[in-house]
């Protein structure tokens, strides 16, 4: 038996994606904005529902560039149970992360202890739709009315998500996006904002361009974060098969719910009410009194079966050396349930049988 990861990339046949790059070779446009660049870049905004998506290099660029785009400088309230990637884009643009606690049950934002944090500091909120489980969209836009406030979604686990029949990213002001090898669409790397607003797009267009917004007109202090051709090739091939490979990752997870459910002390992901999920990951939340080892005991147990599962996300941001210190934090579901949680291998190159083994050694640990 060969390893299992955790995530594998979505990758369409070999033939396919020559066949798309062969124009590249006439071309010889490898980047800057191509023709395959805009050609994803429309066909993203079918996809997910947007006006527009401005293409980036990677998730993390989409967050920082978002950021920058609304010119948010003050307070953006966020929650540490995410890949670090969020808190980083919000220091690194000057702004301040205020950590909010989570919910125990989809383990996104808490909307009830939102607004305890907000000040006249507070200038956004950054919430995080976690593994294909979304935010609680409607109290979230409720509060960011209220204050003012600009809701940016890190989506990078969201991509293809619907909420009441429509794509996620159609609420909040923009949605950022993740389109790293691992993520359940992918363009080898890359990123992208999706947003209704026609001047958050420029900005993004031109932020991503070192400022430059045409010949010798330099109107902000800009990177480098455009995507190459390669990529949004990886990408046009990647969209035609992306409903098949969520399709599939659906058949996973209910086969690992129906093999866990009567495992003791094992809890499995609901898919919420009104949501149309993507499966992005299958987290388990493992509680050691009832199944008798730890979160930490059950990882090491199928890592010497040659599974490699994965603790997102532990430890929570606030507890990082990076972190740890610098920000006030009162975030005790987050905390307790980044010592619970693991993702079990979820992609669509998983087996059945893969599937199968993994529930069966995770039952035959229980209390063993
Ligand atoms: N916001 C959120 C909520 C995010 O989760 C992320 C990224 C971001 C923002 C930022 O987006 P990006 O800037 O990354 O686009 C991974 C990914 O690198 C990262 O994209 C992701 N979140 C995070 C949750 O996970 P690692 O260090 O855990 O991945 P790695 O390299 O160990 O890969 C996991 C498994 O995937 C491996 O065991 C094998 C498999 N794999 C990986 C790669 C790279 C492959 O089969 N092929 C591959 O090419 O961070």
């Amino acid at each position: 038996m060969g390893d299992v990861f955790v995530a594998r990339p979505l990758m369409p046949p070999i033939d396919e994606y020559f066949e798309e790059v062969k124009s590249i070779w006439e071309t010889k446009w490898l980047t800057n904005v191509g023709h395959k660049h805009n050609e994803l870049e429309k066909k993203l905004c079918d996809f997910l529902g947007g006006a527009y998506v401005g293409l980036v290099v990677n998730g993390h660029a989409a967050l920082e560039l978002a950021i920058q785009a609304y010119g948010i400088e003050g307070e953006i309230i966020t929650t540490p149970f995410t890949f670090v990637s969020t808190a980083n884009a919000i220091c690194r643009v000057g702004a301040k992360p205020v950590f909010c606690d989570i919910c125990e049950n989809n383990y996104t934002i808490d909307p009830d202890k939102i607004e305890k944090l907000v000040t006249t500091k507070t200038k956004a909120i950054l919430p995080v739709h976690v593994y294909g489980n979304i935010c609680y969209v409607d109290e979230i836009k409720r509060i960011a009315d209220k204050y003012g406030l600009k809701v940016i979604y890190d989506a990078a686990h969201a991509f293809g998500v619907r909420y009441r029949g429509k794509p996620v990213s159609c609420v909040g002001d923009s949605s950022c996006y993740s389109f790293h090898a691992t993520k359940v669409f992918n363009t080898i790397e890359g990123g992208a904002v999706c947003t209704n607003n026609y001047e958050i797009y420029k900005k993004i267009c031109v932020l991503r361009d070192f400022g430059i917004n045409g010949e010798g007109d330099t109107i902000a202090i800009g990177g480098n974060a455009k995507m190459n051709e390669f990529s949004a090739a990886m990408g046009i091939c990647n969209l035609r098969h992306i409903s098949d490979a969520i399709l599939y990752r659906k058949a996973m997870a209910e086969l690992y719910d129906s093999l866990l459910e009567d495992i003791p002390g094992i809890r499995t992901n609901t898919v919420q009410e009104n949501v149309e999920s993507n499966y992005s990951y299958y987290p388990i939340i493992i509680n050691p009194n009832e199944y008798g080892h730890s979160r930490d005991d059950l990882f090491i147990e199928l890592q010497k079966h040659d599974i490699w599962t994965r603790k997102y996300f532990y430890p929570i941001i606030t507890e990082m050396p990076a972190y740890k210190g610098k920000y006030e934090c009162d975030t005790p579901i987050a905390k307790s349930i980044s010592e619970k949680i693991m993702t079990l291998p979820m992609h669509d190159s998983l087996s059945k049988e893969d599937v199968g083994r993994i529930c069966e050694i995770i039952r035959s640990y229980y209390r063993y």
